[in-house]
């Protein structure tokens, strides 16, 4: 059966790959599940059709017959566990695959969304000056630890997985920071997830959405 996900009709970020549709394609270009999109608009996000699916009225969510998910955490999870190539055979080594995962989205992804919110919605606000230090310093702490765990590995726990891809995709939103340049190992872990021909094939395929062009290929 073939899985439909929801994305934004159009981006804030006009196809910058930001919005959280792109780690779902990216996982289901992965294990090469095609997959079909319905783009919704903000207002349809926040209507009851949408809400039934997405109680928060966000993107993207995923169907599936008589399933529908939201969160892209569980997405990607449902999506590695009903196929090969995203999760490792080997029970504790699959384990692990998944608490990269978590770690991405619960202890790396927080401090990031704190940052782009501070850069984004709170610019303008008498106390950004004294704050942004603040936060600036929770992404480098955690950037400090994941940089040593990764060292000069390729992926967090040997073959590439959904850990990596997850990893990849919250560091991606740090890349107008500048912060990641300070971390060279990190930025080659991101480059790596990037050159990944699933992921470009994701990437174009968002694109495509909000420029109107056709995705490469
Ligand atoms: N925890 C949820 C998940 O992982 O699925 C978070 C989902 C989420 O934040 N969805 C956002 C959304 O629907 C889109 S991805 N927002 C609309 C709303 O809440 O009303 C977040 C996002 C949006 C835009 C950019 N950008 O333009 O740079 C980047 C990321």
């Amino acid at each position: 059966m073939i899985p439909t996900i929801t994305a934004f009709e159009r981006s804030p970020d006009g196809g910058k790959g930001l919005a959280r549709d792109t780690r779902v394609r990216w996982a289901l270009e992965e294990v090469g599940q095609p997959y079909e999109v319905r783009l919704v608009s903000f207002r349809a996000m926040k209507e009851p059709a949408h809400l039934a699916l997405h109680p928060f009225g966000q993107i993207p969510t995923y169907e599936e017959g008589d399933l529908g998910l939201f969160e892209t955490g569980a997405i990607v999870f449902h999506i590695a566990e009903h196929h090969t190539g995203l999760l490792p055979d080997d029970a504790n080594a699959r384990a692990r695959a998944i608490t990269w995962m978590f770690a991405a989205l619960s202890t790396v992804e927080p401090s990031i969304l704190e940052l782009a919110t501070a850069r984004i919605h709170e610019a303008d606000k008498s106390w950004s000056a004294q704050r942004m230090p603040l936060v600036q310093d929770r992404v480098r702490n955690r950037l400090g630890q994941l940089s040593r765990r990764l060292g000069d590995a390729d992926w967090l726990d040997g073959a590439f997985s959904a850990g990596d891809l997850m990893m990849v995709s919250v560091l991606l939103r740090l890349r107008a920071s500048g912060i990641l340049d300070d971390y060279p190992n990190l930025s080659a872990y991101v480059a790596r997830g990037e050159a990944r021909p699933a992921y470009k094939r994701a990437f174009d395929a968002q694109l495509a959405v909000n420029t109107g062009s056709q995705p490469a290929g």
